[in-house]
């Protein structure tokens, strides 16, 4: 195992409040004394890093940080540590004390894996300290609410050595029943295209097919319903272009690949992810975007809704398959938005940036070239807007946000974006 670099393993990080255990359960998952244990809230103060090997995943990085809620000048500087490691975490445990429960502390890092992409799981610790079965579920349910991924089933799976046992049935059913009793009917699921016959003797119903996955719901009117309301904003023009677009937030570079479409179009339409990982919450984002537009007549912005899934939102897998299934959702999405989409609004042209720095993307840009012109849109690439060499990047622009450096965002971005990050700052 210690042939593989520091850098290489995936890296799982334990997080919480000070006191609640997660020293206790490093130690537990690593079967060693290796991080200090002690009643006394601030015991960890600096991250501790233990290379191990964690059967079936292999090598891995595990890393005990200090508590999140620590107080004074130390304690901030030691806030600051932990949250520098969420830039190498791929998998948080993020650890709860029952008789605390779930509040603001563990709403912020919730948050900060949403938008950082980091797969999380919630560890109940000190569960003894409920005293019966009734506590137990009120906390379940608080937890549920703070974490509620709506209605999309994915990254299911059932071990290959167990396969053929009928435990997807069971798996589905599960977790249907355990939506329901939080009040989320409707139900999409995303699967492997095996699963087809189990999942429909539920209830479901195929609604797009690839060569390896398919993606199914329960509702049997909401695509057709979603695709009624796109067509809703469909301006009476032959040949319409779109781009799809996280926009977080809207930049000079997005503006400037908008600009260029609108001049060798028609129509464009903007299609603005709308899955909330984003660090500017979908609102801002779509008035932001409506505001820096407003002045392109023949361009038109849309709200993405839940079948417009962008590179960007693709579950990213804890699992040594990722390249497979980045490849199905990249084919899934294209062919939702190919065969189904673009028809109700007469897309024939679909504009991207060229993608220099992101991998997923610009490999999901290299898909779009292959598989809409087979639904009759032809994709152009356009060269990204550079400042200093550099293409203009939302990330950036959400990254000197961070640091409080609003005159250099103002080179950036249009001046809503602009108007938007000094209203924050007051
Ligand atoms: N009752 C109870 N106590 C526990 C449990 N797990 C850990 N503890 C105790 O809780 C205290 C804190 O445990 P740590 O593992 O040091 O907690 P920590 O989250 O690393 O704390 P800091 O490093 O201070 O942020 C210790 O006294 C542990 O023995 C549990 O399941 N039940
Ligand atoms: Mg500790």
């Amino acid at each position: 195992m210690n042939s593989t670099a520091k850098g290489d393993r995936p890296h799982i990080a334990v997080f919480g409040r000070r006191n609640v255990g997660k020293s206790s359960l490093i130690n537990k998952l690593t079967n060693q004394n290796l991080a200090l244990v002690s009643s006394q809230p601030g015991t960890t103060t600096d991250p501790v890093y233990k290379a191990m090997e964690l059967l079936p995943i292999g090598p891995v990085m595990m890393i005990d940080t200090a508590g999140i809620d620590d107080q004074g000048e130390l304690g901030e500087m030691r806030i600051k540590k932990t949250k520098e490691i969420l830039r190498k975490t791929d998998l948080a445990l993020l650890v709860i004390s029952a008789s605390q429960g779930i509040g603001r502390f563990e709403e912020e890092l919730i948050k900060e894996f949403k938008a950082r992409d980091i797969a999380y799981i919630i560890v109940i610790n000190k569960i003894e300290m409920l005293k019966n079965k009734k506590e137990i579920n009120l906390l379940k349910d608080k937890i549920n609410k703070f974490t509620a991924e709506k209605n999309l089933i994915k990254c299911i799976g059932v071990d290959e050595n167990y396969r053929s046992k009928g435990l997807m049935n069971t798996l589905i059913s599960e977790i249907i029943s355990h939506q329901y009793d939080n009040n989320i009917y409707d139900l999409s699921i995303i699967t492997k295209i095996e699963n087809e016959k189990v999942i429909q003797s539920l209830g479901f119903e195929t609604i797009c097919e690839t060569e390896n996955i398919i993606l199914m719901e329960n509702n049997k009117k909401k695509f057709k319903k979603y695709l009624e309301n796109i067509s809703k904003n469909k301006v009476a023009k032959e040949q319409s272009s779109a781009i799809v677009m996280n926009l977080n937030p809207i930049t000079k570079g997005h503006m400037y690949l908008i600009e260029k479409a609108a001049k060798e179009s028609e129509q464009v339409y903007i299609f603005i992810v709308s899955e909330d990982k984003s660090k500017v919450p979908f609102e801002t984002r779509v008035k932001l975007a409506k505001e820096s537009t407003k002045f392109l007549e023949n361009v038109k912005i849309i709200e993405g809704g839940d079948y417009i899934i962008s590179s960007k939102t693709f579950p990213t897998y804890f699992s040594k398959n990722v390249d497979e299934w980045i490849n199905n959702y990249c084919d899934l999405d294209l062919k939702l938005f190919g065969k189904y989409i673009a028809k109700e609004l007469n897309i024939r042209k679909r504009y991207v940036g060229k993608e220099p720095y992101c991998e997923l993307t610009s490999f999901y840009n290299k898909k779009m070239k292959e598989i809409l012109p087979l639904y009759n849109i032809q994709v152009t690439e356009i060269e990204r807007l550079e400042q200093n060499q550099k293409a203009i990047s939302a990330s950036l622009v959400r990254k000197l946000a961070e640091k409080g450096n609003i005159s250099k965002i103002k080179e950036l971005v249009p001046e809503a974006t602009y108007k938007y990050y000094i209203s924050k700052e007051d």
